[in-house]
């Protein structure tokens, strides 16, 4: 294993001011997005879209990398320069989404297992070739009545774990996403299900003699839940998520980049500038957004080549104001900037 190569990749992905976008939706959440502007999912839209979001000016200031998803990553620019050497050509790490999907759990159909080992070291193999140094992995845990169970969290956790070993052996750094879901109408104060989750992780990680140096968590905020009548404020959601953090992922791992998971763009703003308020952390504390970034740049577009403009300021200013987030300089008057 090429520890030095991962650790500093790791620390690039964190580096000071930056963070991730995640532009990694499979074909049937990139279908859903479409549809939410009314423009069909063809390859070539797909393409457009990204193409947008890749040639921002000025983005390499906040941003560290990129996850992508397959067919994204051997996409090209309008120009013919291919997505991977065009971010990577401005400092920017290419990433790419490995797993294959969140399928049915057998015995527990409301809950989900992540697959898509099978295969997995020769695929990064091959992402590597087209320039991809992280990979990323998402598993999903639903709070509800009776769930999650035990079987469900202990089942996503051992397939991160591989996942992560595999990674590294390919020498590629592990971003590992165990999303505990915002659904449901539970109160912030049962974040026993994001302790657990986070623990089961961390114990199939080091069982598996995963680095932990040479790997990035990509976790959810603890939030109350969506459809709860009291909602967390700013500075409750900041302490909860840091104590949970704090009690369960080792201080070895380079970085935390959060998902925003369903958050309006201003709050997964303003937490993540609570947080990074806070003081320091074992780890650096920043965003792997893809809804919180990309939401407004949706909008803004419309699939229209002559929106391009606006959508690239959509998407400047969210990426500025989560870089000033992540360093803990962000106010929400800069909003109306
Ligand atoms: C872009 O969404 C990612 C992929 O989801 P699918 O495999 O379901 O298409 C997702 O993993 C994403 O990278 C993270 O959840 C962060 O996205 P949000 O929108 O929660 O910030």
């Amino acid at each position: 294993m090429e520890k030095d190569i991962l650790k500093k990749t790791a620390e690039e992905m964190v580096a000071p001011g930056k963070g991730i976008l995640a532009a990694d939706e499979s074909l049937p959440t990139i279908e859903k997005r479409f549809d939410s502007i009314n423009i069909e999912s063809t390859e070539e839209n797909r393409r457009a879209y990204r193409d947008v979001i890749f040639t921002t000016q000025g983005i390499e200031k906040f941003i560290s990398g990129v996850i992508m998803f397959d067919e994204t990553l051997r996409h090209s620019a309008g120009d013919g320069v291919p997505f991977p050497k065009l971010l990577a050509s401005r400092g920017i790490i290419p990433g790419i989404k490995v797993d294959m999907g969140a399928k049915e759990l057998e015995g527990s159909p409301e809950e989900k297992l992540t697959i898509g080992l099978d295969g997995l070291y020769e695929r990064l193999l091959e992402y590597k070739k087209l320039g991809a140094r992280f990979a990323k992995w998402r598993a999903v845990i639903v709070i509800g009545e009776g769930i999650p169970t035990d079987k469900a969290i202990e089942l996503n956790a051992e397939a991160l774990a591989e996942y992560a070993d595999v990674c590294q052996k390919a020498g590629i750094v592990p971003m590992i996403e165990p999303e505990v879901l915002m659904d449901g109408d539970h109160s912030i104060e049962r974040d026993e299900f994001n302790k657990k989750v986070l623990k089961e992780t961390y114990k199939a990680l080091r069982d598996k003699g995963v680095y932990l140096e040479g790997s990035i968590l990509k976790p959810n905020m603890v939030l109350s839940g969506k459809s709860a009548l009291k909602q967390a404020s700013v500075p409750e959601v900041a302490e909860t998520t840091l104590r949970v953090l704090q009690a369960t992922v080792p201080k070895e791992v380079t970085g935390i980049t959060f998902l925003s998971g369903g958050q309006s763009n201003e709050l997964a703003t303003a937490r993540l500038n609570a947080m990074n308020k806070m003081g320091k952390q074992p780890w650096e504390i920043s965003f792997s957004y893809s809804r919180a970034l990309l939401g407004p740049v949706l909008g803004a577009w419309q699939g229209k080549e002559e929106n391009r403009k606006v959508a690239q300021d959509a998407f400047y200013k969210r990426a500025r104001l989560n870089s000033l987030a992540r360093q803990g300089k962000y106010a929400e008057e800069m909003e109306k900037e």
